[in-house]
């Protein structure tokens, strides 16, 4: 069978055989009743990791920020997020749909960062019956359409204090927050810290199979574990997915740090062939963003003869493609895949 490395995204990763044990092994029983011992157990592991006082464990990183946004919103209120934020983007409008809230955009710039004067004049004046309510400031980190950028602690701050003083919560869509701890060198919870609840995946570059978490004060939590009752996400004995994530979260994060290698060696090797752009210093994580204007072809051209040949990647878009390192790809996959991108881009071009 011809060789293939998978670049769309960390979320192809396939559980590890120590992630197929546990789920065989797993004491289950109904979570709705609260009568799951190992998702009670991963529910207190990462409420730990986060340094909050609780955490719900979810289906996905999609119903993890719909109910969060569902547990500190209602009807006709407004979430101000970045024009680049996966809520915005890629959750199916779920938040409007679903929970009647309204988003007000402000520009992300490169690095995901909001400006915090953007984020302060979009907020509506109480007082006024004409305007909704503005109720949430979502962030992102690392940042996914803006090439898995990284923001400090510091920064997020910054957003936090404008939050604070304005009196609304900040919610991160944290779906990636251990590889921006990794890529920085501290813990989740130091990010966790600037933010009032935190949505964080164990089913992308960690690799369980299923599921996030919502993290938050204990008040939060019940109002988010309602609001995924109220979506339909009550899992029963969801224990048997719960105990791969509880090894994603004991064994899957350091080696993180060998994904953001692989990805500067790609990024390097792609930055050599003629016609793909890569801006090195943007690469922080297991994310990178190539430009494809130098080679005349649209991304989606490209994409497709990539994929075709073996390496497949994602246009994200009209002449940027993106290319996503994971625990199923390792440093000779990345030498293969940049030898297939050399070939591939001469024959194009
Ligand atoms: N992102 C996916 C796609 O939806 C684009 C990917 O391949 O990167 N927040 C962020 C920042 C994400 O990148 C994702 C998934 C989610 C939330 C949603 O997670 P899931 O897929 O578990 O619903």
């Amino acid at each position: 069978m011809a060789r293939i490395v998978d670049l769309r995204s960390d979320t192809v990763t396939l559980p590890t055989p120590a992630m197929r044990r546990a789920m065989y092994e797993a004491e289950v029983g109904d979570d709705v009743y609260g009568e799951d011992p190992t998702i009670n157990r991963l529910e207190e592991l990462s409420a730990e990791r986060m340094g909050t006082e609780a955490a719900l464990f979810v289906a996905s990183g999609t119903m993890g920020n719909l109910v969060s946004v569902l547990a500190h919103c209602t009807r006709g209120d407004e979430v101000i997020l970045g024009d680049q934020a996966h809520i915005f983007r890629y959750e199916a409008g779920g938040v409007s749909a679903l929970g009647g809230v309204m988003v007000h955009t402000v520009p992300n710039r490169d690095d995901g960062m909001l400006d915090p004067d953007d984020v302060e004049a979009a907020f509506r004046d109480t007082g006024n019956d004409h305007f909704p309510r503005t109720r949430l400031v979502c962030l992102e980190n690392t940042h996914n359409r803006c090439g898995g950028r990284v923001l400090r602690p510091s920064q997020m701050a910054e957003i936090k204090a404008v939050a604070d003083r304005l009196g609304v919560p900040v919610h991160l869509d944290g779906a990636r927050i251990f590889d921006a701890a990794v890529s920085l060198g501290i813990q989740a919870k130091e990010i966790a810290a600037q933010a009032d609840s935190v949505q964080f995946c164990y089913s992308k570059g960690l690799a369980a199979p299923v599921g996030s978490a919502v993290c938050g004060s204990r008040a939060f939590v019940q109002e988010a574990r309602r609001a995924r009752k109220l979506v339909g996400g009550g899992m029963r004995q969801g224990g048997i997915l719960a105990a791969a994530a509880i090894v994603a979260l004991g064994e899957m994060v350091d080696r993180l740090a060998e994904d953001h290698a692989n990805a500067k060696r790609l990024a390097e090797g792609l930055k050599r062939i003629d016609g793909l752009e890569v801006d090195l210093d943007t690469v922080e994580s297991n994310i990178l963003m190539s430009d494809v204007v130098a080679s005349g072809l649209t991304a989606a051209k490209v994409a497709g003869a990539l994929t075709s040949a073996g390496v497949k990647v994602n246009a994200m878009g009209p002449q940027r493609i993106r290319f996503v390192t994971h625990y199923g790809v390792d440093a000779d996959d990345v030498a293969y895949a940049i030898g297939v991108a050399q070939s591939v881009l001469d024959t194009l071009t």
